[in-house]
């Protein structure tokens, strides 16, 4: 294809709602929440837009269905289709608007890099239609990491809503940010989880405080590597305006702080679980302390909350993810009432660290949203004699720092996954004496092999092998979407055939 005249001033221009984006030609890539969210949006800007995605199924058709109807120019669908990057109108696009699951050398976005067509995520739109005449425009709090980042979107959510603000928690968390963006009545704020797929294709972006509250392997194919994924994850600390945060007890948030290019003004804040040091937010004893924000830090502090105000029983990573979104809500403004109101308020999630059930001296505890090697740890490091349910998709990254630390904890393995060899190599290496077993269902009698009949049977064998005092965790340090739908559907197949499990041993109880 020959090089485009893209006129990148055209695109300089388009930072509001209400600029011009009519007969703009635009690919949007894949139609899942954020294609779906990305072509609506445009189509109401009056943009040409053509949408291409490899899926073909049942949603795709209907989401396909809905954006022609709101003036979508073409939909295709379809794999074989999928890694073209088609003309718009006849004519070479001037944008594409890319869904983070694409890698950045998918053969689309390969194709239009290789003849200069810029590339944004939604994101990059949403933050340049965030303004629009006669509505308020939201403040935008920035949340990446590699765990923690949901817990901590949905604290500072929770906080900004006690203060009474109106404000929403959207993002990689599930909620398109383009949703929350295009919301009639707007928002005073808004909580961002980014992920790093989002975070590559976003530019100009600059929010009020931004955070990368810990780093580690995930994620590794995706980018081409550990420092590639590291650099997209330091993006989100660009032109931020009030308060960059990082974690004081990662020191690689706090190098990515250092060398980010914020706005003047803009300070360093650090967030700890022990005891915080001049411009920080930390623990000292049961209390959530600030020394941050209020002019006489140097030798004081404020109370925020007591720990008990977030949960009974406070794991350690909680606190830190407390201690994140209140420094982030202090940066906004947040008095400490609001901060401890909004931790009350709090729900802890489900499928983190969740315990499901304690019967006959056995814990059985849930972490499906333990999708990498590094959330498995902070939870495998939570319990003493572990029968431990892990496996899926591995997504490139390596286990032997996992397995090498915490085989002494291991009671046996019970592998589920299509995609677990890499683990399984690990616990070869580094846990020779551990016994490992594949949950491999039993006759279905005759119908498919589902997830929860995987789980159904990685939770029968567990069973087996469990005695008083051993916690069943599953914690699968690798994504879900080999077996299941999302990391909630593996978290709700644990638990459904945990009760299953030990209503069937009820009822056999009963019956001798
Ligand atoms: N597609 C292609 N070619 C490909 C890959 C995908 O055409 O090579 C198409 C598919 O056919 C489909 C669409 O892209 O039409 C799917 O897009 P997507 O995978 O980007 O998923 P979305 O439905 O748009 O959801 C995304 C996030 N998904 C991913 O980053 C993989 C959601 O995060 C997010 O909630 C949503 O946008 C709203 O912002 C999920 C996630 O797993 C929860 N995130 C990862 C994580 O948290 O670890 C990053």
């Amino acid at each position: 294809m020959d090089r485009t005249t893209v006129s990148p001033s055209r695109l300089d221009a388009l930072t509001s709602w209400n600029a011009d984006w009519r007969g703009l030609r635009v690919v949007v890539a894949g139609i899942g929440k954020t294609g779906f969210s990305a072509a609506d949006t445009l189509a109401e800007l009056g943009a040409r837009v053509v949408v291409v995605a490899a899926s073909d199924d049942g949603q795709a058709r209907r989401h396909a269905e809905t954006l022609r109807i709101v003036g979508v120019a073409d939909v295709v669908l379809g794999a074989a289709t999928s890694t073209i990057l088609p003309p718009v109108d006849g004519q070479p696009a001037e944008l594409v608007v890319t869904s983070p699951g694409l890698p950045p050398d998918h053969p689309l976005l390969a194709a239009a890099a290789a003849t200069g067509i810029p590339i944004w995520g939604d994101v990059e739109l949403a933050w340049r239609v965030r303004r629009r005449e006669g509505r308020r425009t939201a403040e935008w709090i920035a949340i990446t990491g590699t765990n923690g980042k949901t817990t901590t979107t949905t604290m500072v959510e929770s906080m900004l809503q006690a203060a009474g603000l109106r404000a929403i928690a959207a993002g990689n968390i599930g909620t398109p940010i383009l949703d929350a963006v295009r919301d009639p009545e707007g928002y005073d704020a808004l909580a961002v989880e980014l992920s790093s797929f989002q975070l590559h294709w976003t530019e100009s972006m600059a929010p009020l405080a931004s955070v990368c509250l810990n780093l580690a392997e995930d994620h590794v194919d995706w980018h081409g590597g550990f420092d590639a994924y590291a650099a997209d994850k330091a993006k989100v600390y660009a032109n931020t305006r009030v308060a960059c945060v990082y974690n004081a007890e990662d020191a690689a948030t706090e190098r990515m702080v250092e060398a980010a290019d914020v706005q003047e003004g803009a300070r360093a804040i650090g967030f700890t679980t022990g005891m915080p040091a001049v411009s920080m937010v930390g623990v000292v004893e049961d209390l959530l302390v600030d020394r941050a924000f209020l002019p006489e830090r140097r030798d004081s502090a404020v109370e925020l909350a007591k720990l008990a105000d977030i949960a009974d029983m406070v794991p350690r990573h909680l606190v830190a993810n407390a201690a994140a979104a209140a420094t982030l809500a202090r940066a906004y403004g947040l008095t400490p009432e609001h901060v401890r109101a909004g931790l009350r308020a709090y729900d802890v999630g489900a499928h983190r660290i969740q315990p499901v059930a304690s019967a006959a001296g056995v814990l059985w505890v849930n972490d499906s949203k333990a999708t990498n090697p590094h959330a498995a740890a902070a939870s495998l490091a939570a319990f003493g004699s572990v029968i431990w349910i892990a496996g899926g998709l591995s997504k490139g990254v390596e286990y032997d720092d996992l397995v090498r630390a915490h085989a002494g904890r291991l009671k046996a393995v019970v592998l589920i996954g299509t995609d677990s060899g890499t683990l399984a190599g690990a616990l070869a290496r580094h846990a020779p004496d551990v016994p490992v077993f594949a949950a491999v269902p039993g006759d279905t009698g005759g119908e498919e092999v589902t997830g929860a009949t995987v789980m159904a049977a990685a939770v029968a064998r567990a069973a087996a092998l469990a005695g008083e005092g051993d916690t069943v965790l599953m914690a699968p340090a690798s994504a879900s979407m080999d077996q299941f739908s999302s990391y909630a559907d593996r978290g709700q197949s644990f638990i459904n055939a945990v009760r299953g499990l030990l209503e069937g041993q009820a009822e056999t109880a009963k019956e001798s």
